[in-house]
């Protein structure tokens, strides 16, 4: 006879295991903390978890259309889309690897072979006709190599919601959609050069190859694409072909993506088929409608179209984590900005009423996020908020809360991150 749950007696040790664990009388031996404060979450040692940060389950996640493995205790899906977990991020360094890396996708992974591949560069911005690029032409020219992060414009969005009581339209993210890889590539600048950029052009607008984009009321609004100013385009994109020394996965972007430094990740078009060069200005829906500001305190057409990333930091822990009281515990996190380096992150353990500097992990550098570590030892029992505090080289710092914008955008206030202390 096999039983379909342990019996209650070794339920009941594997409990009292778990608070000896917490409080710092019990070992582990090859098992990540994060695995045993998943199994104390399970086991009930922590306070209930609010639906959007529902607590890992014990198989694999699953995101129709993302072809990379996606497990649970890594991600959690969002409808075609997979979150990483902050929590998980803590097993890694500095970079993101791909096994980790969030994955946003209108519709779904297109698997294409890197030999077949062509980029054509087209539009009456270049002084000639249209020009091809293959993957060999695109290696035949110098490459790059800049380490940055890919971090979705709704990264935070449903902050909104717990954190201000405001609805928003959306894929719910808490904080994890955002990766730092090393991409490596050619620069944007050149490959528009050896196409005959014309003096005349303003705008270009690259295209993925993945499939029409469909929303919810049924309109079909074409590829995925959105116009990006020359301006930026001649300064530091990349199309990139690897990513952290790897050519790039299939989900993000298999062969060739864009990559748009400090902006919102919308920009960064993976797939890319083709780039249009113009001489006029050029809209697209991810301009227009979607990536503006909209809603009371915004004009009807919406803000400008938004550019860089904001300011964010976030906790290497699951939401209502349990935590030892009496124990002193190491609080480690990661905190960025898409306008210039961290300068600083500072950490509150008590709601906000106090606040110490963090210490920072990696050398602060633009377009990159930073690691930083403090150290907590919580003497009462019960549920305690958790609050940390980046500001850039720019002077500013993560405001209080953020203005609302019907599609959630940009949230950049500092997060409240409930722990209970056990
Ligand atoms: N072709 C194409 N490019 C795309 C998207 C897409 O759906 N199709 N999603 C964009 C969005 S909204 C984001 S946030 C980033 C996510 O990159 P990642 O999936 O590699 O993390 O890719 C961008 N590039
Ligand atoms: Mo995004």
């Amino acid at each position: 006879m096999t039983l379909p749950h342990p019996s209650p007696t070794e339920a009941d040790h594997d409990r009292r295991r778990l608070r000896q664990w917490l409080a710092g009388q019990a070992r582990a031996d090859g098992v990540a903390r994060r695995d045993l404060l998943r199994l104390a979450a399970a086991a009930g040692l922590a306070a209930a978890v609010p639906g959007v940060w529902s607590a890992p389950r014990a198989h694999a996640a699953t995101a129709p259309g993302i072809v990379k493995a996606l497990p649970a205790e890594v991600f959690t899906p969002r409808g075609t889309n997979a979150e990483t977990r902050f929590e998980a991020l803590a097993e890694t360094g500095h970079l993101t690897p791909a096994s980790h890396f969030f994955v946003r996708n209108h519709t779904a992974t297109p698997q294409l072979a890197a030999d077949g591949w062509k980029l054509t560069v087209w539009g009456d911005g270049l002084t000639g006709g249209p020009r091809e690029f293959t993957l060999a032409d695109l290696h035949r020219l110098p490459s790059t190599t800049r380490s940055a992060f890919v971090e979705c414009a709704g990264n935070g969005r449903s902050l909104f919601t717990v954190q201000q009581g405001q609805q928003v339209s959306g894929t719910a993210w808490t904080l994890g959609a955002i990766g730092q890889a090393r991409w490596r590539g050619v620069r944007l600048a050149d490959v528009l050069r050896e196409a005959g950029l014309a003096r005349n052009a303003v705008d270009v607008m690259p295209r993925g190859l993945d499939s029409d984009y469909v929303t919810a009321d049924g309109t079909n609004l074409g590829r995925v694409r959105r116009p990006l100013p020359l301006a930026k385009a001649l300064d530091d994109v990349l199309l990139a072909y690897e990513m952290n020394g790897e050519p790039l996965p299939a989900d993000h972007g298999h062969p060739v993506r864009v990559v748009v430094p400090s902006w919102i990740g919308i920009a960064s078009i993976k797939w890319v088929g083709d780039i249009e060069v113009s001489a006029t200005p050029l809209y697209s829906p991810w301009n227009t409608d979607f990536y503006r500001l909209f809603g009371p305190g915004h004009p009807p057409e919406g803000s400008a179209p938004l550019t860089r990333q904001t300011l964010k930091s976030a906790f290497e822990l699951p939401w209502n984590a349990p935590l030892a009281a009496g124990t002193r515990h190491r609080l480690t996190g990661r905190a960025w900005s898409g306008a210039a380096a961290v300068a600083r992150v500072d950490v509150s353990t008590d709601g906000g009423a106090t606040w110490h500097p963090a210490r920072l992990r990696d050398e602060p550098r633009r377009g990159s996020w930073v690691r930083w570590s403090t150290t907590w030892r919580p003497r009462a029992t019960g549920p305690a908020t958790l609050l940390a505090r980046a500001t850039d080289a720019t002077g500013r710092t993560q405001p209080p809360t953020t203005p609302h914008n019907t599609q959630g955008y940009l949230f950049d206030a500092v997060v409240r991150h409930p722990v209970t202390v056990v």
